[in-house]
């Protein structure tokens, strides 16, 4: 307590950046052929599915959306927009969140889920979402068929083959059908149906996760990078790091000066990761090439990589980055 009252206090005297240098303009550009391959897949298998599940992140609910779906898909099937991850979301705002997703970018049925907790409300909300917005659509060429078909899409590492994982556990009792990772490209192509409900009876077609192959902006692309919808070597983990540093710092969240052993807070990244990568003992042998020894230097891609993963699991609380 007396600790965070001196951080506090420290942080009123601190003049930190208003603005992000945003040098590293590779985040607008990764789009691995397997996503453009994966996006024709899937207008290729709108015709055979009767609702469209679009998974995001809850931490960026305004940003970050693939546009591409929107046009390629073009509001022919009933959508759901599910925002994931909301465990490591500030919802406090959900209201206005939802407000301004159906009025700014004419979303009609939004769900908080958090998919590693299958008795979730937003969770168990969705069997039936999907259920009524089928019976109240017209099923084109599909009306005669009992099974309903859903294709999850959504940009990388969102939770799409989670969800879709956490309702055959739940519903079906069956085990895990969609391979689940960490980093961003695990999905690769839209694969086979996936059976998640027997009454009513629902299948599922996972997607690969794609990016807009030119990022609006690019703080967007360092939003999506933090929530590891991109590959962490693409970006730099401690470009990463940066931008972590001094969102962190923007919303007066100092949690980080405890966590990784810090004296106060800082907006010097470098000066964070030397001092974490220090106090934590992550070092690494570097040759000298005047003396042809070794050295042992501070490892700051480790502590980055620590940094950035105490935000990604929700060590520093829960946020939202778009304003
Ligand atoms: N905290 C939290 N983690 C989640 C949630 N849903 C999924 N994850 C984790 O997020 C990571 C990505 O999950 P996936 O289901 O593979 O995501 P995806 O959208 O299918 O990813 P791609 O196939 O690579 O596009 C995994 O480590 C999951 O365990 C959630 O609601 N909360
Ligand atoms: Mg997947």
């Amino acid at each position: 307590m007396v600790r965070l009252a001196r951080v506090l206090l420290a942080s009123a005297e601190l003049n930190f950046r208003q603005r992000f240098a945003f040098t590293n303009k590779d985040v607008l550009r990764w789009f691995p052929g397997h996503m453009g391959k994966g996006m024709k897949q899937i207008q290729t298998n709108l015709r055979s599915v009767d609702l469209v599940l679009e998974v995001h992140d809850a931490r960026i609910p305004a940003s970050g959306r693939n546009p591409q779906f929107e046009y390629s898909l073009g509001g022919v099937r009933p959508h759901i927009l599910v925002l994931n991850k909301s465990d490591l979301a500030d919802l406090t705002k959900a209201s206005a969140i939802v407000s301004h997703l159906k009025q700014n970018e004419g979303v009609t049925d939004v769900l908080f889920t958090n998919a590693k907790d299958p008795f979730c409300k937003g969770m168990k909300r969705l069997i039936p979402t999907i259920t009524r917005l089928i019976g109240e659509s017209d099923r084109h060429n599909r009306s005669e068929l009992k099974e309903f078909c859903v294709m999850v899409i959504g940009v990388p590492n969102v939770g799409k083959s989670s969800i879709i994982n956490s309702l055959r556990n739940k519903c079906l009792r069956k085990s895990s059908a969609a391979p689940v990772g960490a980093v961003a490209g695990i999905t690769r192509s839209v694969g086979m149906k996936i059976k998640v409900s027997q009454e009513p009876l629902i299948y599922i077609l996972d997607s690969p996760g794609i990016l807009n192959p030119r990022v609006d902006d690019v703080e967007t692309g360092f939003k999506l990078a933090l929530c590891s919808s991109m590959l962490d070597h693409l970006v730099g983990i401690r470009n990463i790091a940066d931008y972590l540093l001094y969102f962190l710092n923007k919303r007066q969240c100092f949690t980080y000066v405890e966590k990784l052993n810090l004296k106060e807070p800082t907006d010097s990244i470098d000066f964070l990761l030397v001092s974490a990568a220090i106090s934590s003992g992550k070092t690494v042998k570097r040759r000298d090439m005047a003396t042809g020894g070794y050295t042992t230097v501070p490892d700051l891609d480790r502590a980055a990589t620590t940094f950035v993963s105490m935000f990604r699991s929700g060590g520093f609380g829960k946020f939202l980055l778009d304003d």
